[in-house]
């Protein structure tokens, strides 16, 4: 029996994975410039976030209506839930569709049909976290959580993901000071290939609860002795990490460290589909890599509920 555990840093178009995608294709008559799913795989080979993001936004054309994002959503509960998921905080991504011409309502609706009937059928309780693309402009951003303005019952917090380098935190401080006073919970990616002043600017400057990747914290110590007094939770992504060569290799990750350091760490999967393995692959490559105690896996394992929006009695019941 897998732990149970949370996802908490999971990006929705991220659970694409090849098959889906040419049914999608074809189902839509899109054209994909890959001959099958063989080859699509091939294309995998990443050397940086960007050219991870290029594949990402590539195949996303795919995606047009409310039941393609149904079947997303239901395809990754199921695969979650086979690797001990009891609750998963879904990111995704509206401009990205917007720009194709698919609203943020066939996105959110599409998505809620699934996530509806999550519990029930797979025993997965779920929220919604709508992400800006810090490479877009914060107009785009802020048009965007207007246009989100029908939805926000479905909607428990915003993020801010895409490409990092050069697109501070700090470009987003009125939107994120707009979706605070709407009531929306706050995260932000930071630290992934950015450096750590974007994780103070983010804690600072956005008022995040928690930070995504936060994988370059430990550069900084003073950083380090504040993310740990105030329980900051960091939702790291290993296998992420090395597909787009933020570490070389697994062995050299920085989990074992930070969690020795007293980081309130969870391991996640990011974009599964991409990076070779779901949330719970995660866990036992991290496990054989770094060799982390069972006792270590129960700690991420209730990091997870802890880090996680669920109100305390629902914390329990994950357990
Ligand atoms: C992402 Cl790994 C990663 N980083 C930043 N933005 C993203 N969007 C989807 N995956
Ligand atoms: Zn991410």
């Amino acid at each position: 029996m897998p732990l149970p555990k949370a996802e908490l840093h999971l990006h929705i178009e991220g659970t694409l994975e090849p098959e889906l995608a040419f049914a999608l294709a074809a189902r839509n008559g899109v054209e994909l410039p890959y001959a099958d799913t063989e080859e699509l795989r091939k294309a995998y080979q990443f050397s940086d976030l960007q050219s991870f993001l290029d594949l990402y936004y590539e195949l996303m054309a795919v995606l047009r209506t409310e039941q393609d994002f149904e079947e997303l959503a239901d395809a990754y509960l199921e695969r979650a839930a086979a690797q001990g998921v009891r609750h998963a905080e879904i990111f995704f991504d509206p401009q990205a569709h917007i720009a194709r011409g698919v609203g943020i309502g066939t996105v959110i609706q599409g998505l809620a049909r699934a996530l509806d009937r999550s519990e029930e059928q797979h025993g997965v309780s779920t929220q919604l976290i709508m992400c800006f693309l810090r490479d877009q402009s914060a107009e785009s951003a802020m048009e965007t959580l207007e246009a989100a303005k029908p939805y926000l019952d479905r909607i428990v917090g915003v993020g801010l993901d895409s490409a990092e380098v050069g697109h501070p935190p700090v470009k987003f401080r009125e939107v994120y000071e707009a979706a605070a006073a709407l009531g929306l919970r706050r995260v932000a990616h930071a630290g992934e290939e950015g450096p750590p002043a974007y994780i103070w600017e983010a804690l600072d400057v956005l008022g995040v609860e928690r930070v995504d990747h936060g994988l370059r914290a430990m550069e900084d110590p003073e950083l380090v002795e504040r993310l740990v007094r105030e329980r900051v939770p960091l939702t790291l992504c290993p296998l992420s990490n090395v597909r787009l060569r933020a570490v070389d290799v697994l062995e050299q990750h920085p989990l074992a460290r930070m969690l020795a350091a007293g980081l309130l760490c969870t391991v996640n999967s990011d974009d599964p589909a991409y990076f070779g393995g779901y949330v719970g692959d995660n866990f036992h490559a991290v496990r054989d890599a770094l060799g982390l105690e069972l006792e270590q896996m129960r700690t991420l394992a209730r990091n997870s509920f802890e880090a996680a929006f669920l109100e305390h009695d629902e914390e329990r019941r994950g357990r």
